[in-house]
């Protein structure tokens, strides 16, 4: 349970669309730990909203072990481990959230939850317990374009995290082919690249980090040790994911944080669109005459269901409108 966090916890959220591999991740670090019986207690609430999960987590990365892998990797950073030292234990908590493309939830629902999480954490008035240590953003390197959905995503994140937050952000590629598919791995590194240069460039000139997530342990664990700061003793400064310092700090309704008032946007966006094919397909049932009745059904089922999403998106659009009170005050 959230009340159950203390300021020990080294907090570190995983984000990124559906399918980016964010549990896939999180089970990696935590099935290795499960074999060396070093769980601590389970914080993984029953639902599967953002769901959390504590272990004690032991340094376990030897000096030659990621450095080999990431030598022939000149984009990412270099992970500069010092020399064996005595393990160092923390208790660190990885949170899972959902993707601003959810098939249960509205964008909207997902902003709520991920809000509702962010805050209950933190706690106002006592300084020093349960900040965010450090976000990782996943995203699938096998993606041939960077479609809306991933787009959206990416947005909504920089939103939510805010620019001071950059500097503990790891951007992490999922999903790499094996080192012996020689073309599809060059792909994916110009794939890379473009990431780097195009749509993660601002982030990285702020500061955030890129890595690969490679499946193994070892991997997810040094990106986890570099983003937390668990060596350097960085994790205590003041640094705040922008959404927490809007809801709890400035006591802002969602609407009125950067992420409410970006996702608003994006809704007025979708329900023009949603109007616009609900139009179209009026037409074309209008002009059906002589088309046989699978195809009618058909046109007649799609267009019963456009409009169902625009009603959410409608009332989401209505929630997000920052009441005149709001906007006074904020
Ligand atoms: N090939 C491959 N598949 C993966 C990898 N990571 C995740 N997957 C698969 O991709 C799918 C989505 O992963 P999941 O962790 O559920 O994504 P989430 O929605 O971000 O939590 C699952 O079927 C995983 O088994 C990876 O590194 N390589
Ligand atoms: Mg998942």
């Amino acid at each position: 349970k959230v009340e159950d966090l203390t300021c020990n916890d080294v907090i570190v959220v995983v984000m990124g669309p559906t399918g980016a591999g964010k549990s896939t991740f999180i089970q990696t670090v935590t099935d290795r730990h499960y074999d060396n019986n070093e769980v601590g207690h389970s914080l993984r609430s029953a639902t599967s909203e953002v769901s959390s999960l504590r272990i004690t987590f032991k340094r376990q990365i030897s000096r030659s072990q990621p450095s080999s892998q990431l030598a022939q990797n000149p984009g990412n950073v270099h992970l500069n481990h010092p020399s064996a030292q005595p393990e160092k234990r923390s208790s660190l908590v990885l949170v899972d959230t959902p993707g601003f493309d959810d098939t249960e939830k509205s964008d909207l629902e997902v902003l709520k939850t991920i809000a509702e999480w962010l805050k209950k954490v933190c706690v106002p008035g006592q300084n020093t317990p349960t900040r965010i240590s450090g976000i990782l953003y996943l995203h699938r390197i096998t993606d041939v374009r960077i479609s809306g959905t991933v787009l959206k995503n990416f947005d909504m994140f920089q939103k939510l995290c805010g620019t001071d937050f950059y500097r503990r952000v790891a951007l992490v590629t999922t999903m790499w082919p094996d080192e012996s598919d020689k073309v599809t791995l060059s792909e994916c590194e110009r794939r890379e690249k473009e990431l780097e240069e195009n749509y993660w460039n601002v982030m990285i000139t702020m500061g955030s980090h890129v890595y690969r997530f490679t499946k193994k342990a070892e991997s997810a664990e040094g990106i986890i040790n570099e983003i937390a700061g668990l060596e350097d003793g960085k994790r205590h400064d003041e640094l705040r994911v922008e959404i927490q310092k809007e809801i709890v700090l400035q006591q802002k309704a969602i609407p009125s944080t950067k992420a409410g008032r970006h996702l608003h946007g994006l809704t007025e966006e979708l329900v023009l669109r949603q109007n616009n094919l609900m139009t179209r397909l009026q037409t074309e049932m209008k002009h059906s005459a002589g088309l046989d009745q699978a195809v009618l059904d058909e046109l007649l089922s799609e267009f019963i269901r456009l409009r169902e999403e625009r009603e959410r998106s409608v009332r989401d659009m209505s929630d997000l409108k920052e009441s005149w009170m709001g906007r006074l005050f904020h």
